[in-house]
């Protein structure tokens, strides 16, 4: 059904071709290269306000995945977002520790936690998607960090590393067997949804110009290494198949 669509967009711009109308040669945009079959998901990682300029947490030139996401997710048939979403008061939050500032790391019960500024608190501006994130096709939205004692970057598995989400069963029940792990920030949220994918058992590919970091103390160096080691591939948008 999409490849029909697909061909008759060629159609169209045959049309226009006999109408007179200039197109200009060059290489294919990335919505005229082929679609990417639906057992592969398109995961969009946290592309919210906070994240962007002018946010609570905002990751240098953030709103620049935007664009390229979009020309990206007119690609997928399968595309699943995540969005951070916590409770006021949440446990990540410096405000939340009498003393403690953002950045600074602190022991959970379940481990080391960077303490970050209060963001994307659930109904907040901030927690709400980029409005120029244009992808109509998207279909399931996994929020997370709800619970107020448990962060969660990764999309699949909470920071306690055992309460999951749901969304390796979801992507499991709908056969998808590869995964495309794409915006906000690398060496947190993508970089452990990336891992989590990979450990799920799925083909895990991470766009890098579809991507921008935080990069706390050579965060953004391991992350990329430790993707590395779990035979996660690093690739830019043109390699994706087509
Ligand atoms: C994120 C820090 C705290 C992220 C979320 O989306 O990478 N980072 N919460
Ligand atoms: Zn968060």
């Amino acid at each position: 059904m999409l490849n029909s669509i697909a061909v008759d967009r060629r159609s169209l711009i045959a049309g226009a071709t006999v109408l007179g109308v200039a197109i200009a040669a060059g290489p294919l945009q990335a919505q005229e290269k082929p679609m990417i079959d639906a057992r592969t998901a398109l995961i969009v990682v946290d592309v919210q306000n906070d994240f962007c300029p002018g946010g609570n947490l905002a990751v240098t030139k953030g709103d620049e995945v935007v664009a390229v996401i979009n020309a990206l997710g007119k690609r997928f048939e399968t595309i699943i977002l995540t969005q951070d979403w916590h409770p006021a008061g949440h446990s990540s939050f410096a405000s939340s520790h009498p003393g403690k500032k953002p950045f600074e790391l602190i022991q959970m019960p379940y481990g080391p936690q960077v303490l970050w500024p209060d963001h994307c608190i659930q109904g907040s501006k901030g927690a709400e998607f980029r409005a120029d994130l244009d992808l109509p096709r998207a279909q399931t939205i996994v929020r997370k960090g709800y619970r107020p004692e448990i962060d969660s970057y990764s999309g699949f598995v909470e920071a306690d590393r055992k309460t999951p989400t749901g969304l390796g069963g979801y992507l499991k029940e709908r056969g998808v067997t590869r995964a495309v792990v794409v915006g906000l920030a690398t060496d947190f949220c993508v970089n452990w949804t990336a891992q989590d994918a990979a450990k799920a058992g799925l083909e895990t590919r991470v766009v890098e110009e579809a991507c921008r970091a935080i990069d706390l103390n050579g965060s953004l160096a391991k992350a990329w290494a430790d993707m590395a080691a779990l035979g996660i591939k690093r690739i830019k948008a043109a390699d994706l198949p087509g």
